[in-house]
């Protein structure tokens, strides 16, 4: 039995967007809709912006890490979660992913050449960026007080930078995986509005005009509309 049949949510707070008619009872009956937990403002942003692409209803949960709601399906306390059925999914890249292989959208199929590249891209935001991003926040606000190092983040800076600047000089589309946008261009460019708000932001023009590309996408515009 999964952890979501063994416990009775009764969610708080139920935000539902992603509806054409805005027919809430609607969406309520809707076979398979996805349930997706966590603040807008987290990699949880990620899963908003891959369903809003992908035109899937949803409902949009926003708890917060560490609550007693996401522990409950997330041992670990991080979000985001995503809700499929029964099913309890972790991890924004490999929700992301899920959902872009279950519905065959800015994803390429499994097993082709296309797709492992697609995956190496992934890995890598994850390790180049990503990484970088988490190491200065949890420096900064998510260790304990006194195992936060502030010395380490002018060479956490330093690395993001170089890391942006190969990954733009690399870069020969209009997106990361061509002409066409594809879900790492979810994850790389969420990470650079992420690098802005946690005060880490690239002087790599090219990226910011990237970023900048990205976020003017009417699934963005839409999310920051209705997201609390
Ligand atoms: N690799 C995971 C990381 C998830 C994660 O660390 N989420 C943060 C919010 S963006 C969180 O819930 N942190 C709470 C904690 O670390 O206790 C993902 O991409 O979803």
């Amino acid at each position: 039995m999964s952890n979501y049949r063994k416990f009775n949510f009764d969610f708080t707070f139920v935000c539902i967007i992603n509806d054409k008619d805005r027919s809430v009872d609607r969406i309520r009956g809707t076979k398979n809709l996805y349930k997706i937990l966590g603040v807008a403002k987290s990699r949880t942003f990620r899963v908003l912006w891959m369903l809003e692409e992908i035109g899937e209803c949803y409902e949009h949960i926003p708890s917060k890490p560490r609550s007693n709601e996401i522990k409950k399906l997330n041992k670990a306390g991080k979000v985001p979660v995503l809700l499929d059925g029964e099913e309890i999914l972790t991890d924004s890249s490999a929700i992301i992913s899920y959902l872009g292989n279950k519905h065959e959208k800015l994803s390429f199929p499994s097993g082709t050449i296309e797709r492992a590249r697609q995956d190496a891209m992934v890995f890598r935001l994850i390790d180049e960026v990503d990484m970088i991003l988490w190491a200065a926040a949890r420096h900064s606000f998510i260790l304990p007080e006194e195992q936060r190092v502030n010395a380490i983040k002018p060479s956490l800076k330093w690395e993001f930078e170089k890391n942006i600047d190969r990954i733009m000089d690399e870069k020969e589309s209009k997106f990361l995986m061509g002409e066409e946008f594809m879900l790492p261009d979810i994850i790389l460019a969420h990470c650079g509005s992420w690098a802005r708000s946690a005060k880490f932001p690239s002087e790599n023009k090219r990226f910011n005009d990237y970023i900048k590309f990205c976020y003017e996408r009417p699934a963005v515009k839409r999310l920051i509309k209705s997201t609390p």
